[in-house]
């Protein structure tokens, strides 16, 4: 199923039912009053944040949604009954808004969030409440109103605690393989991830156990912001990570080089991206030969290189490392449970998750 993440959906709430017009009936009382119920309200529309999902694609095969109409009141002033809301699940990260003026509805920003979106009609009240002393015997009742009607632009933007930024090939979907149990497609070609990927790391220290949620996001070259590659319209899935990861191949002949072309496209993107707290990742080191004395040239080099467009390149964290056979993996996994305070997303999705179990039993 093709990933998406953006997708124009129609919200109906139901009709409130109408009032119904009768005549107390019964024998010896030939002339009873007006007894016409009033009519039920129509069903609300929501939309609901679920944890289990992670695009929009089944929007792609409808796109109209309508929540059931109020029934009828009826004779004996029995209301008729309530129309059943609608709720709409959609993957948490998701922010709603109303097409009619542009205006941000909500953002369904943590799990099981439920935004109203259409309020549904008030039921028709019924001929009873129309009798007068003038006007023993009202023909009328009312019909319900309409409920509302909304066109919606949902635009997901994933919420994950890190995310993998790097130029096409440097081993990002590799690193998320390695630190997960997700199994991203990885292969020696650009562009083989073509929609952001999600995977779990887990580290299990003396009985306690912490979770950060890693996002795995399409490679970025020079000049995606003007569309080049893949574009850079996939950035909005890490605008809400905490850590930026940024994975470089450490056999480049231009680490820095590569590592200001990620810099300058995330700025094209936003001034905030780059204003995340960020580690940096020099993968691929099972290929050079690994020598201290190699790595710590290499390193000063990098810094000096970049010091001339980021002052603050000496307090990012740099971490050598291999996706292929792990060697360093552990010193990244330290370095970004360190920097990620409790609870992290990853965390309070697992304690919703077990809230939900509990409350199941
Ligand atoms: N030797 C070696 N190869 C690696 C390492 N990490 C990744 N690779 C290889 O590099 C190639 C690209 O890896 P991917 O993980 O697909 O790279 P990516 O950054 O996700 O690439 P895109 O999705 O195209 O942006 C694959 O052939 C990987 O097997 C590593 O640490 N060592
Ligand atoms: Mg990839």
């Amino acid at each position: 199923m093709s990933f998406v993440d953006e997708i124009e959906i129609i919200v109906e709430a139901g009709k409130g039912g109408s009032g119904c017009v009768s005549f107390h009936r019964e024998k010896f009382i030939p002339k009873g009053g007006p007894d016409g119920g009033d009519g039920g309200k129509g069903g609300d529309v929501y939309i609901y944040a679920n944890a289990s999902l992670n695009h929009l694609s089944k929007f792609l095969s409808n796109q109209y949604f309508k929540a059931e109409d109020g029934k009828p009141g009826k004779a004996n002033k029995q209301k008729g009954k309530d129309g059943k809301d609608l709720i709409i699940s959609v993957p948490v990260g998701t922010i709603l808004v109303d097409k009619e003026n542009n205006q941000v509805i909500g953002e369904l920003d943590y799990p099981e969030k439920k935004i109203l979106v259409a309020k549904g009609g008030k039921g028709g009240l019924g001929n009873y409440h129309f009798a007068t002393s003038a006007n023993q015997t009202p023909m009328y009742a009312q019909s319900g109103l309409p409920g509302e009607k909304k066109r919606i632009f949902l635009n997901l933007k994933l919420i994950a605690d890190v995310g993998f930024v790097g130029l096409p090939n440097a081993g990002k979907s590799s690193l998320l393989k390695s630190l997960t149990n997700s199994s991203p497609k990885i292969a020696d070609y650009p562009f083989t991830t073509l929609n952001p990927n999600l995977g779990i790391l887990i580290q299990e220290e003396n009985q306690n156990q912490r979770r950060l949620l890693l996002a795995d996001i399409p490679g970025i070259i020079e000049g995606a912001s003007k569309g080049m590659g893949l574009g850079i319209s996939f950035l909005k899935h890490i605008e809400r990570v905490q850590i930026i990861v940024y994975v470089l191949d450490i056999n480049s002949m231009s680490l820095n080089e590569d590592y200001k072309i990620l810099q300058a496209e995330l700025m094209q993107y936003s001034k905030e991206l780059l204003k995340k707290e960020s580690i940096i990742v020099f993968n691929k080191i099972d290929l050079i030969h690994y020598d201290t004395e190699i790595l710590n040239f290499l390193y000063k080099n990098f810094i000096e290189n970049c010091k001339s467009f980021q002052s603050n390149i000496e307090t990012i964290p740099v971490i050598f490392l291999s996706a292929k056979t792990k060697k360093g993996i552990e010193n990244l996994v330290k370095q970004l449970f360190l920097m990620i305070p409790i609870p992290s997303y990853a965390e309070i999705l697992m304690k919703k998750y077990n809230e939900q179990e509990n409350n199941r039993k």
